[in-house]
């Protein structure tokens, strides 16, 4: 298989759109997509500070390596969730956050600006690694939050998804960044659809999009770049980059209901290349003429008491009364 571009020996070839490319076109196709969706979705502009929520994963480290290449104001943010699994999970991959920086931070110094892009001209930028652990900012892991509440009971996810997303508008809030950015790919997107449309959820597919704006005044709007980009495109962009990740996925993910989505679909695309993206366009375009905005009811949002983050419930949010009980159930011991 020949690279389209140059003739020379192709490391990836991407059925859905007949297109096979070298290393080299291949790390200049993938700034060049990103930026497109960038533009398209309207997601963020030179001029706007972005936070992007790293995991130490292919896909949130390529985009961070993707936003900083194109010349946009990138932090990155790393949350230790205390998640062991028998592969000392969180403590890895926040090797990876950290090593992905130091090697950027020793590139940069080489070489200004790879490829130009909008933000370049800035002098004595340095992106930044922010790094919140729960452990020790709350006194308790995620799977020690999980094993005490109900929510969390016969797995930590929710606890988990409720956490990171309260830490994460907190960090970008508290820094003034204008965007949220995650490393969510084609294949997340799908599958999450998949879900979505099997259960005809109308309030979450109409909150599914490549942009959500920010809920209240003060809080950061959350964008997904990598939306339209397979995760074997990401893996692909990672590999031929030389970025090192974890290949670990969290030992809690294990069985979830995403990951057999995403087998069913990627046997779909298998057969029919294209099916993926098809499926996640076509959804698009359907949400941007409305199909599901009249289904959905608008949820009147409070501040939280305590945090002042958005809440559907009146008084604290449900994150606070997370950390509510386990102090009502210490006075109690006590
Ligand atoms: S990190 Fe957290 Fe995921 Fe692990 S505990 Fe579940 S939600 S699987 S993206
Ligand atoms: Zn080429
Ligand atoms: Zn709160």
């Amino acid at each position: 298989m020949k690279c389209r571009k140059c003739g020379h020996e192709a490391v990836i070839n991407m059925r859905q759109h007949k297109l096979a490319l070298c290393g080299e076109h291949f790390l200049e196709w993938v700034p060049e997509q990103t930026q497109r969706f960038i533009e398209k979705y309207k997601m963020f502009t030179p001029d706007e500070r972005v936070l992007v929520a790293v995991s130490g994963g292919k896909d949130s480290l390529s985009l961070w390596d993707v936003l900083l290449r194109l010349g946009y104001k990138a932090d990155g943010m790393y949350i230790g969730l205390g998640i062991d699994g028998g592969v000392d999970y969180s403590n890895q991959s926040h090797q990876m956050c950290e090593r992905f920086l130091s090697n950027l931070k020793s590139q940069m110094a080489n070489v200004k600006s790879e490829t130009p892009g909008p933000g370049h001209g800035d002098s004595g930028w340095e992106p930044t690694l922010h790094v919140v652990d729960i452990a020790e900012m709350y006194g308790e892991t995620i799977p020690d939050v999980a094993a005490r509440t109900t929510r969390g009971r016969s797995k930590p996810c929710s606890v988990c998804g409720l956490i990171k997303r309260h830490v994460m508008n907190r960090v970008a809030r508290d820094g003034g960044y204008d965007v949220l950015a995650t490393g969510h790919n084609l294949d997340d997107e799908a599958a999450v659809l998949f879900g979505n449309t099997l259960a005809w959820n109308a309030g979450y597919l109409l909150r599914q999009a490549p942009v959500l704006p920010a809920d209240k005044p003060g809080l950061a709007r959350k964008v997904k770049p990598f939306c339209r980009l397979y995760e074997r495109e990401s893996a692909a962009y990672a590999l031929v980059r030389g970025i090192e990740y974890i290949y670990d996925e969290c030992p809690f993910a294990e069985g979830s209901t995403s990951i057999a989505h995403k087998e069913i679909l990627n046997q779909m695309e298998k057969d029919s290349p294209g099916t993926k993206l098809q499926f996640y366009l076509s959804f698009l375009r359907a949400r941007e003429q409305g199909l599901f905005a009249e289904h959905a009811g608008q949820v009147e949002l409070n501040a939280c008491e305590k945090c002042g983050q958005p809440t559907s419930a009146p008084g604290l949010c449900a994150f606070c009364r997370l950390w509510e009980r386990r102090r009502t159930d210490a006075l109690q011991i006590l």
